[in-house]
């Protein structure tokens, strides 16, 4: 049995458990216990504080878990890293009141900064060659100016919103985070094997994320155009429709490449364009 840990309550919990049951794997009970067992895979869920993962998949207590690179690297433990899972993108930014003249990082020599994060904004400082004053604070870091504790802060932004409510503006971006899967370093051949199975089931998921099944009908003659135009796994699949001299054609195309492929079969003929999720894709 692999045991994964996972954050309790907070922005990663829901995804991360989004994403083992995307893989197919069931469990009862939820995070208002501290642990449980799935049905259908070799695999137990540990619910913790995010800061908590890094040092207990450390320990060996958690076999694998899922945290932000931010908490991460701040606890130096960046070699547990397995892989980025994709999801709770954000960074950590230094800001300042938004009345405050600044031209470059060395307006900062001198300062105050508040912040959760030390280590990694200590790093950027002194890669910057820049001396502040760092005051740990464990949270409502983006109020420290307006209380008179710092002259900047340095935290974790996503939409910015926070920082503009609180009178501050964004002038550095210190560090880029996103939710990583990681793993003791010394797991067992068994359990190795089992991590092994969930990054296959994972790996299958991100893929069909973002991936999109695209089905078009196609006058016969401007099959090969169409098809040099789509993207697929191998070639695109034709089955002749009942109306003669049209086919269907289907694929598979990237959501990012998704628009500027559909003009462009569009323009080349393409009608009736049916675009589906696909749940899993396997390569
Ligand atoms: O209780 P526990 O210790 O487990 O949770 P926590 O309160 O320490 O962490 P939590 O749940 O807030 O965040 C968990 C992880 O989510 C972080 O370590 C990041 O990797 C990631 N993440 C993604 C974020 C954000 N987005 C985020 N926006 N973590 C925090 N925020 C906060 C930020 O601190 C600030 O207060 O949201 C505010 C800014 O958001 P915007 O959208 O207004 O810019
Ligand atoms: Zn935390």
């Amino acid at each position: 049995m692999l045991r994964i840990a996972i954050q309790k309550s907070g922005r990663l919990s829901e995804e991360s458990l989004n994403l083992i049951r995307e893989c197919g794997i069931s469990f009862i009970g939820s995070s208002l216990k501290l642990k449980t067992e799935c049905t259908n895979f070799p695999l137990e869920i540990l619910f913790l504080r995010d800061d908590d993962i890094p040092g207990y998949v450390a320990d060996g207590v958690a076999d694998i878990g899922i945290v932000g690179q931010n908490v991460l690297v701040e606890e130096g433990k960046e070699e547990l890293t397995v892989e980025a899972l994709g999801f709770s993108k954000c960074r950590l930014s230094l800001a300042v009141p938004k009345s405050d003249e600044y031209s470059s990082i060395q307006d900062l020599n001198g300062k105050n900064i508040a912040t959760s994060y030390p280590n990694l904004l200590q790093a950027f400082l002194d890669k910057q060659g820049v001396q502040a004053q760092i005051h740990t604070i464990s949270g409502s870091v983006e109020i420290a100016p307006s209380i008179g504790l710092a002259e900047a802060i340095c935290d974790i932004v996503s939409s910015g919103s926070t920082l503009i409510s609180n009178g501050l503006k964004e002038v550095e971006r210190v560090f880029k985070s996103e939710a990583v899967l990681i793993a003791n370093q010394e797991l067992t051949q068994e359990k190795r094997q089992v991590l092994e199975k969930l990054l296959f089931r994972i790996h299958a998921v991100q893929r069909a994320r973002k991936a999109k099944y695209i089905l078009l009908n196609s006058p016969d003659d401007k099959i090969e155009e169409i098809s040099k135009l789509l993207p697929s796994i191998k070639a695109p699949t034709v089955l002749p429709l009942a109306e003669e001299g049209w086919s269907s054609l289907h694929s598979v195309v990237n959501e990012d490449d998704f628009w500027e492929i559909i003009e462009k079969i569009k323009a080349a003929g393409a009608q009736g364009i049916l675009v589906v999720p696909i749940e899993k894709m396997i390569i």
